[in-house]
C-alpha cells in the first residue's frame, strides 16, 4: 500500500460477508495508520441514494454514484472500502474505467449462494423465496461473477473450513502489504 488512496471494491451476494469484512479491515487498517473511509448501504442507500431502488437501471445509477464518491476519497489519499452487491459487471468496469490504473481494487466474496441462504441474517432470501421481494439477487436477478478480480476471498480455507471474517480480512490485508 503506497501512499496514494485506492478504493477496495467489495462484490458479493446479501449475506456474504461484505460488509463485516469491509468493516473489519478497515480497524486493521486504520490501526496500521492509513486514512480510511467505508461506504456501504447503511450510509449511502438511506442518503444520498434514497431515490434508487433494485432495478437493473437504478442499481446501475447506484454503483456510478457511489464509484464517484469513492473515487474522491481516494483522490485525497483515503482507502475506500466498498460495499455493495454490486451484481453486474459492466456497471463495476464502468467505475474501474474512471480510475487510474491501480486504483480500483475489485475483492470478490466468492461466497456459495447456499451458504448466505443458509445465513438470511435479515430473512430476506425467506422473502425472496416467497415471492415478498422481487428481483432479489441470486434468486430471481443476476449476480455476474468478476472475471479476474484482483483479490478473491474464498469462503473455506484448505481443509474445509468456514472462514471467519477476521481471517478473511486478514487475507486482504496480507495480499495488500
Ligand atoms: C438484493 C436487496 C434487494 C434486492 C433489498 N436484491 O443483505 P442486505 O440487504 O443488507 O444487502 C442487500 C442490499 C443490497 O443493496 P446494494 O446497494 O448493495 O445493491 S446493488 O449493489 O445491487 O445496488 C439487501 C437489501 O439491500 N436488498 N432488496 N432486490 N438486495
Amino acid at each position: 500500500l503506497g501512499q496514494r488512496g485506492c478504493i477496495l471494491w467489495f462484490t458479493g451476494l446479501s449475506g456474504s460477508g461484505k460488509s463485516t469484512v469491509a468493516c473489519t479491515l478497515e480497524h486493521l487498517l486504520h490501526e496500521r495508520g492509513h486514512f480510511t473511509a467505508l461506504l456501504d448501504g447503511d450510509n449511502i442507500r438511506h442518503g444520498l441514494n434514497k431515490d434508487l431502488g433494485f432495478s437493473a437501471e437504478d442499481r446501475a445509477e447506484n454503483i456510478r454514484r457511489i464509484g464517484e464518491v469513492a473515487k474522491l476519497f481516494a483522490e485525497s489519499g483515503g482507502i475506500t472500502l466498498t460495499s455493495f452487491i454490486s451484481p453486474y459487471r459492466a456497471d463495476r468496469d464502468a467505475v474501474r474505467a474512471r480510475c487510474r490504473p491501480g486504483e480500483f481494487l475489485e475483492v470478490h466474496m466468492a461466497v456459495p449462494i447456499e451458504v448466505c441462504e443458509a445465513r438470511d441474517p435479515k430473512g430476506l432470501y425467506k422473502k425472496a423465496r416467497a415471492g415478498l421481494i422481487k428481483n432479489f439477487t441470486g434468486i430471481d436477478d443476476p449476480y455476474e461473477e468478476p472475471a479476474q478480480p484482483e483479490i478473491t476471498v474464498e469462503a473455506y480455507d484448505e481443509e474445509g473450513k468456514m472462514r471467519s471474517p477476521v481471517e478473511m480480512a486478514q487475507q486482504i490485508l496480507d495480499m495488500l502489504d
